[in-house]
């Protein structure tokens, strides 16, 4: 194909604008442009003609690259000026940032921090990754506990695992805090267990871990603490009970439950079984109970002259009561329609 080059040279020179520039570009160097097709062509012709023809045209190339690069510089150049010489009108409307929103199990959670901080407690943090010996057996959970079944686990590589609850952070914090007693805390935190998602789990979830150790703390003190928490998360008019329970690392153990925010407790939901709370009207908050005297002995408390209650929530369920919220998995699930609400 013939290309005139001091035609495209000229046409290059007195491009005005960058989109015009663009435009050039893709006619003589696109795919189909003047230039690649003049490359192309030297294919077809015959061996003798190649190396001459090849030459000329790869320096016709470079030399309208250097071309269209050069006037590249040059009309950004003039933009930028005239850009700046234009006057800025500081009066004119600006663009509102789109902003974001605390997360509504976030919000819960400081809620609960808070309660807790008026109470006289401070927050403790622990790894997510934990050793087996803190987030089972020095809560009384051996190897072959029953109640290991209580908590599908996902295991890391040998003797650690993503944390299954927040209770291990009592163990870590006593053995730090032993010399140090009273201890009045409370550990927000992720926690992570193999189990099949429905409205009321996920795989991964929130939960808070209390715990108070001091000398002639009561079951009494447990119930108020729980109580007084429930009312101030949730609403004076809160129903709230507690049964009893089984949990390895306190004795006597409790679970504490709240009425059921989608069937108000009724456990029927136009005429069906209710889908939150599987029709039984509560929805079960968390577990609690008196430190097990073995838990204390574990990290060199004396149980014969301390004791103390722990207990351990999940702040999405309490963010589902809360909010009427009717599957936890919303709150995890990237829809940013369902978030804006709150
Ligand atoms: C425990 O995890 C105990 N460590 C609680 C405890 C602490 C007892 C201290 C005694 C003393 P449980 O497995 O029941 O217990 O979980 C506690 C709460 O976490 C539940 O009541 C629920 O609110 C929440 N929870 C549990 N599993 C899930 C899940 N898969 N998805 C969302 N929330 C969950």
């Amino acid at each position: 194909m013939a290309v005139d080059k001091s035609e495209m040279l000229t046409s290059i020179a007195n491009a005005s604008s960058l989109t015009e520039l663009e435009d050039l570009r893709v006619a003589y160097l696109g795919r189909k442009g003047s230039v690649t097709q003049s490359l192309k062509a030297i294919g077809g012709m015959p061996p003798s003609e190649r190396g001459e023809a090849g030459k000329a045209a790869n320096a016709l190339r470079l030399e309208i690259e250097a071309a269209l690069s050069a006037k590249e510089g040059e009309l950004s150049r003039a933009e930028v000026e005239s850009a700046l010489s234009t006057p800025m009108d500081v009066t004119a409307p600006g663009e509102a940032p789109r902003l974001g929103h605390r997360h509504p199990v976030s919000v819960v959670l400081e809620e609960l921090v808070d309660l807790f901080w008026q109470m006289g407690y401070q927050v403790a943090e622990g790894p997510e990754v934990e050793t087996e010996w803190h987030n089972f057996e020095a809560l009384l959970v051996g190897k072959d506990h029953p109640a290991r079944d209580m908590q599908d686990t996902f295991y890391l590589e040998e003797a650690h695992l993503p944390r299954t609850h927040t209770s291990a952070v009592q163990i870590r914090y006593m053995q730090e805090h032993k010399g140090d007693l009273p201890i009045r805390i409370v550990a927000p935190g992720k926690v992570y267990r193999n189990e099949d998602e429905d409205a009321r789990h996920s795989w991964s979830f929130y939960q808070i871990e209390g715990l108070v150790v001091d000398q002639g703390i009561s079951l009494s003190d447990l119930k108020g603490t729980l109580e007084q928490m429930m009312r101030g998360i949730l609403g004076e008019n809160t129903k709230v009970r507690l049964r009893s329970n089984y949990f390895p690392y306190t004795e006597p153990s409790v679970e504490m439950d709240a009425t059921c925010v989608i069937c108000a407790g009724s456990g029927k939901l136009a005429g069906k079984v209710c889908h939150l709370c599987s029709g039984t009207g509560w929805l079960e908050l968390g577990g609690a109970g008196m430190v097990h005297p073995q838990v204390l002995r574990n990290v060199g408390i004396d149980p014969e002259i301390y004791s103390g209650f722990a207990f351990g929530f999940g702040p999405e369920r309490l963010a589902a009561i809360k909010y009427g919220v009717d599957d936890v998995r919303e709150f995890w699930r990237p829809n940013f329609k369902f978030l804006e609400q709150f």
